[in-house]
């Protein structure tokens, strides 16, 4: 069962906070971290970037847990701002930019520092629907 996709090929639909994993190759659950803020999309430095900010990012996107949380633009060098840098998740905030930073574009990185994750995969929760009537009940 898949949940329904809804198409969004549109860059100026993209809401303030959203994020996004970019250049993961064929999983939609790796990749380079970006943040939609201010109209642009942007990185996160990989300055004490864990595992504790990258199940944020999993989790956020539907991915559950993060298998590691990658430094030094192992996907790839991005462009734009780098919206945040030191981040501190505790692990339970429902959105990265959620967590504990320095403040929105505040870092001392270059893009060569683009943080990244590795999820497991899509949400191990899927909708399964039971039907309340045994087969056998007419
Ligand atoms: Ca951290
Ligand atoms: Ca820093």
């Amino acid at each position: 069962h898949t949940p329904p996709v809804i198409a969004d090929s549109s860059p100026t639909t993209s809401a303030e906070g959203q994020v996004r994993l970019v250049n993961g190759g064929n999983s939609s659950c790796s990749g380079r971290v970006e943040i939609f803020l201010r109209g642009q999309w942007g990185t996160v430095c990989d300055d004490n970037w864990d595992l504790n900010d990258a199940n944020v990012v999993c989790r956020q996107l539907g991915c559950g847990r993060a298998r590691s949380a990658l430094q030094s633009a192992a996907f790839g060098q991005g462009s734009g701002p780098i919206w945040l840098d030191n981040v501190s998740c505790s692990g339970n905030e429902p959105s990265i930019t959620d967590c504990r930073h320095p403040g929105f574009g505040i870092h001392n990185c270059g893009h060569v520092e683009d943080a990244g994750v590795v999820c497991e995969g899509k949400s191990n929760h899927p909708s399964i629907a039971y039907t309340a009537y045994p087969f056998w009940v007419a």
